[in-house]
């Protein structure tokens, strides 16, 4: 009978495979930034795939508010109360400068206000 040397085969599998699940888990952290991350500076917002982030966003009056694609898919950046507004994009940046207080809100054209949306409020 051979069984008996094929347990001694299994162990170091076994060994390979739990140490193969460990280290695929928690230390391969890439060092790129996640895509949710907002852009560096005081007043950017991240477009992503379906979020704005910050959604809320509060800036001083007369600030200028740098929207940075970060997504795959396209959306737009679209005022509730009138433009200037973006385009629907996919990649790039759209900066509108606030001259008065107020909240403003906005919206994605492409996937609508529900899934979509996020105000800035100038003070
Ligand atoms: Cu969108």
């Amino acid at each position: 009978m051979t069984r008996p040397r094929s347990k001694i085969v299994t162990a170091p599998l076994w060994v390979t495979v739990l140490m193969a699940v460990a280290c695929s888990g928690g230390d391969g952290t890439p060092s790129q930034p996640s895509p949710g991350d907002p852009p560096p500076g005081g007043n950017a917002v991240t477009v992503g795939d379906n979020f704005y982030n910050p959604s809320a966003k509060s800036v001083g009056t007369g600030s200028t508010v740098t929207w940075t694609w970060s997504g795959n898919n396209p959306h737009s950046v679209t005022f509730d109360a009138g433009g200037p507004n973006s385009a629907e994009m996919t990649t790039g940046t759209f900066a509108r400068t606030f001259a008065t207080a107020g909240t403003f809100s906005y919206f994605c054209t492409v996937h609508g206000a529900g899934v979509m949306s996020g105000t800035v409020t100038v003070q």
